[in-house]
């Protein structure tokens, strides 16, 4: 008898609610000027892995020039291109080296990560 109820209880219970046709209200929130600009921006960054040839070098704005081939992770197919760089990456390869990447693409810069001789 008491588990009949139970079972009555839990069957009831959500019928009753959708019995309820009042949509609950999306809470308001003032969105800010710079809370908008955050959200029109792709934050989901991608990983590639790619090959190419060192073509320009720059230490004082951080960059690196690769004429690379296909990375298939980003769908891009060879091209030649700047990234910004990490320190290490700048000063571990030189113009015309033959290397192996890895890059961040945010959907408008990519940044080269890690990078190494080709053998
Ligand atoms: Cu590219």
């Amino acid at each position: 008898m008491k588990t009949q109820l139970i079972l009555a209880a839990l069957i009831a219970l959500p019928l009753g609610l959708s019995g309820c046709d009042k949509k609950p209200e999306a809470p308001k929130v003032e969105a800010s000027a710079d809370a908008m600009g955050e959200m029109a921006m792709p934050t989901a960054v991608k990983h590639g892995k790619g090959i190419g040839t060192v073509t320009a070098i720059d230490p004082s704005k951080g960059t690196i020039t690769l004429d690379h081939g296909e990375i298939s992770e980003l769908q891009w197919p060879a091209m030649k291109m700047g990234f910004a760089a990490r320190p290490e990456v700048l000063t571990n390869v030189k113009v015309g080296d033959k290397v192996h990447f890895e890059i961040d693409w945010d959907g408008k810069a990519g940044t080269v990560t890690a990078i190494g001789l080709e053998p």
